[in-house]
């Protein structure tokens, strides 16, 4: 079924009164949406399926770094600083930690939340249940929830710097790397790729003292790593940054926060007009589509009966389990367009 076939009429009456909610704008809806995605709650999907037209108008940025960094209280200052300026603002605050931590490590984030109630931003935290893919999915879907109920930015703050949290960072238009002059962050950030991934550096702590001396450090890795970077890199070379910001901040004192704003504005500008940013949209879809399309073949390898049928069959005519999967393999691959017609096996 495509988009145009949707009608609201199909959905289930709660569904429809929630879509209805988020047509008219109310925050309580968007919220119960949030907490269906976040609980895996079938009733999300066509949720999204009928809200994805109107997706596509807001500015995503991510902001990563290690913890302490000062990344919550950053967020505080941009996201207060954006609402001001009168750009509708959302907060997605996520923490991929084991599930057992039940997202502690989202704790000072509740202390700003509160600081933010006396503007019109829209926060929420979300954290991990269960599967890393899953909090990836998740993030991704109540983006777009948020885009599609009319937020013009939103912030994607993760709370460290493990692999799931510079994935859900930098599944955005902007990616901004927080850091301190203090116990070899610079070092930290070369180990976890931050150094791959950041549109924008921020050397938070300046009030500490330090904050140049590492803002020249990354300058000259910056530069060294664009000079060795292959003039070509294939297709995936539009999703590298092209051309990577360095600020010094005190998020504490509220300083950089307007520099930092005029960062990710500038990013946005050179992207569009490179293309960068299209292609960064792009390669998102795709991203999501490799996890929807992992979960669900997991999903069906471990609880199809007719798999368990087809190896019995199989092995009854000699042919061996490797030969076996590769061909079902084939036949799933020989698929991938289902707008092309099938092609011969
Ligand atoms: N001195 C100083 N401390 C800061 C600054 N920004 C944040 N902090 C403090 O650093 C600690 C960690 O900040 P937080 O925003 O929670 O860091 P996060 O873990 O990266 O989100 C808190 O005690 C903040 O008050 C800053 O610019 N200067
Ligand atoms: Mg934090």
């Amino acid at each position: 079924m495509t988009a145009g076939q949707l009608r609201p009429e199909t959905l289930p009456e709660d569904t429809r009164r929630i879509l209805e909610g988020i047509e008219e704008g109310r925050r309580g809806a968007l919220a119960r949406a949030i907490t269906w995605i976040e609980n895996g709650d079938p009733r999300a999907a066509p949720l999204l399926d009928f809200l994805q037209p109107r997706t596509g108008q807001a500015w995503r940025t991510g902001i990563t770094g290690p913890p302490g960094a000062g990344k919550s209280t950053l967020v505080d200052g941009l996201t207060r600083y954006w609402s001001e300026q009168g750009r509708k603002t959302a907060l997605l605050a996520v923490d991929p930690s084991s599930p057992f931590s039940g997202g502690a490590l989202l704790g000072d984030r509740v202390r700003l939340d509160r600081a933010l109630e006396q503007t019109d931003v829209f926060v929420r935290s979300m954290a991990n249940r269960g599967s890393l893919g899953g909090l990836a999915l998740a993030t991704g879907a109540a983006a777009d929830l948020l885009d599609a109920f009319g937020f013009e930015e939103i912030v994607l703050e993760t709370v460290g710097v493990g692999q799931a949290e510079v994935d859900i960072a930098a599944a955005a238009d902007v990616t901004v790397v927080v850091l301190t002059p203090a116990s070899g962050d610079g070092v930290q950030a070369m180990k976890a790729g931050l150094m791959e991934v950041g549109d924008v550096f921020v050397v938070n702590k300046a009030d500490e003292g330090g904050a140049e001396r590492l803002a020249a450090e990354l300058e000259q890795m910056l530069a060294l790593r664009q000079a060795q970077r292959e003039p070509d890199e294939g297709p995936d070379r539009q999703l590298v940054p092209e051309n990577p910001r360095i600020l010094v901040a005190s998020a504490r004192e509220g300083r950089g926060i307007e520099a930092l704003a005029g960062a990710i504005e500038e990013t946005r500008r050179e992207g569009m007009a490179s293309g960068r940013v299209p292609a960064l949209r792009e390669q998102r879809a795709l991203m999501r589509v490799r996890r929807l399309l992992a979960e669900g073949l997991r999903a069906a390898i471990w609880e199809n009966r007719r798999l368990r049928r087809g190896v019995r069959k199989a092995l009854a005519r000699g042919e061996g389990p490797d030969a076996f999967a590769r061909r079902l393999l084939q036949a799933i691959f020989n698929r991938l367009d289902p707008d092309e017609p099938e092609e011969p096996a």
